[in-house]
Formats: structure tokens, sequence, C-alpha cells
């Protein structure tokens, strides 16, 4: 038996929660089109062949301007000394910048034995742009175990990806049942299934000053069981864009949030969505607290 812990890093936005979803063939993590979406530590559980996987998404590591963007920052660097195999995931549609070098440099000073890199998104490129890209990466960042290119939303070369990691995966026991994908609790699969559906439907600010908490669950045996849940924003402002005319989006956000979470507990529920405001929720530590973005003291 094989078994390790990967983890997946990169800037914002280069598609490392669309792939862990990929690999698992779950849904784990929410993906936008927008940065900044993925915000604590996700496993994706992966057993094949006598080989357990275990991959861990991580927020996109960018120069925060609050303490959960710090917070979000640190989990993610905080990773990269835990795991048995760092995989860097690159937007190949972008040149190289200071984001990513960035990045590779905390993988350098985590001391990261087994590094890889991935070239994401090649359904939008040549092979001779596939090629300048990894002399690119060696020119600008550096050494890395392997280099590889992949489509985590098309699911190219996900199977070669997976044997390549094998490779490096060193004998050891089953950390995980076979048949489990994540590790995630289920109330939180639910926030951020709702969180998903806001970042999704806003603009600008908005997706980043949402939070999303479960305030009150009532359970019945033989009706729909209730979910309460409180979305927080940050101004007034935000509130009045988030219900939407005639409370028309908060509508929309509440079926396509309900339909989902539907499907994930095989039953029907009823979806309450209260709209409140924490002014400058994401600079306060109990708050984030609160929510499972800070667990020190
Ligand atoms: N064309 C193309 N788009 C992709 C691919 N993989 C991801 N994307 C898109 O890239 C965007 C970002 O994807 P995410 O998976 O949310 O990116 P992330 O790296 O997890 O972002 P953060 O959580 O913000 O750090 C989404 O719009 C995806 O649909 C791919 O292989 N090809
Ligand atoms: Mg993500």
């Amino acid at each position: 038996m094989k078994s390790g812990f990967i983890a997946l890093t990169g800037r914002p936005n280069v598609g490392k929660s669309t792939l862990i979803n990929k690999i698992v063939k779950e849904k784990v993590a929410i993906v936008s089109n927008k940065p900044q979406t993925t915000r604590d530590r996700i496993k994706g559980i992966l057993t094949l062949n006598n080989t357990q996987y275990v991959f861990i998404d991580t927020p996109g590591i960018h120069k925060p301007k609050h303490l959960l963007g710090e917070s979000m920052t640190n989990s993610a660097i905080g990773t990269l000394r835990e795991v048995d195999i760092v995989m860097m995931i690159l937007d190949g549609t972008e040149p190289i910048g200071t984001g990513d070098k960035y990045v590779y440099d905390r993988i350098i000073e985590s001391g990261a034995e087994i590094t890889i890199a991935i070239i994401n998104k090649i359904d939008k490129l040549s092979d001779d742009d596939i090629i300048n890209k990894k002399i690119e990466i060696e020119n600008e960042l550096g050494e890395f175990n392997e280099i590889l290119c992949l489509s985590a939303e098309y699911g190219i070369n996900i199977v070669e990806m997976l044997k390549k990691v094998e490779k490096y995966m060193e004998e050891g026991v089953m950390y995980y049942p076979e048949d489990m994908y994540t590790d995630m609790p289920m109330y939180k699969m639910i926030t951020e299934i709702i969180r998903e559906k806001i970042i999704w439907h806003t603009e600008e600010e908005i997706p980043h000053s949402v939070a999303i908490e479960i305030s009150h669950v009532e359970k019945h045996k033989d009706a729909k069981d209730r979910f309460d849940i409180n979305i927080y924003v940050e101004r007034d402002s935000q509130k009045g864009i988030i219900i939407g005319k005639e409370g028309k989006l908060l509508k929309k956000i509440g079926t396509e949030s309900r339909k989902e979470i539907e499907f994930l507990l095989e039953r029907k529920i009823y979806l309450n969505l209260w709209v409140k405001v924490k002014e400058k929720w994401r600079t306060q530590k109990p708050f984030l607290k609160d929510l499972g973005y800070i667990f020190e003291e």
C-alpha cells in the first residue's frame, strides 16, 4: 500500500479547486472565476489500486489586505510543511509573474522535498505554448521534480498526472476508508454551497465580503428539515444588492443553493436565508474564529 499527502498551491484563480474536484470526481471545493474563492484547506481523498492520495486544496496565496486574507495565506503556506508532495498549479494562459514567484519562494522555504509544477488550462494552449511554458517555468521559477500539463476543467491528463505522482509516493498506511472522498463536515459543505452561489451572482467586493453561518437547524422525522442561515456582509449597500429588487436575487440564491443541498443530503429541506450586516468582520479575530477561519489563540 502506498499513501501520501499532496498540497495543491498557487496564486488565486489558477484552478486548484477545479482540479481537486476532478481528481475525486465529487464536488468538495467551490469554484468561481473570481480570485480568493477558497478560504480553508479542503481534503480530497482518492484511493486507487492500492494507492491512497490525500490531496489538500488550499487558499490562493496573495498579498493579504485584512486578517481574513492573512489567515488564508498563512493556512496555505503552513500546509506546505505538512505534506509529502507539493504541487504548484499555474494558469498556463497567463505569463509567470511576481505572484507565482512569491509562491515558489514559499515552497522552497518550506523545505518541500518533492515538488511538481502543473500547467493548467491547456485546453486553451497549443503544443508550442506548452513547450514555451515549461521553459518559462524553469527560467522564471526554478527546478521541480516534474513539470506536467493538464486541464482541470476538461479532465485532460488527470490519469497521467496521478500515475506520475504515484511514482513519488512511499509505502504507507490507509489514512481514510477506501470510499471516503473528503473529511469536510456536512455543515461546512452547506455553507460553502451558499457562498458559492453568492460569489457567482455578485461582483467586485461582495464575493469577498460574504460569510455564511448556520444559525439554527430543526430536524423533523416526517417533514422537511429546516435550516436558518445567516449571510453576513460588511455594509448596508451590500445587503441591498444581495437581496436584490423585490428580493429577487436572494430568492435565486436560495433556490439554487437549496437544490444542491438537497442533492447532497438526499432529502428535501426548507432553507431560510437572512442577510445581516457585520461591519469589518474580516478584521475581527473572534468572529473569524467562530467561522472557523482562525484556529490559534
Ligand atoms: N479554461 C479552463 N478554465 C479552468 C480550468 N481549470 C479551472 N478553470 C477556471 O478557472 C477559474 C478558477 O478556478 P478555481 O478552481 O476556483 O481556482 P482556484 O485556484 O481554486 O482559486 P482560489 O480558490 O481563488 O485560489 C474558474 O473560472 C474555473 O472554471 C481549465 O483547465 N481550463
Ligand atoms: Mg479554490
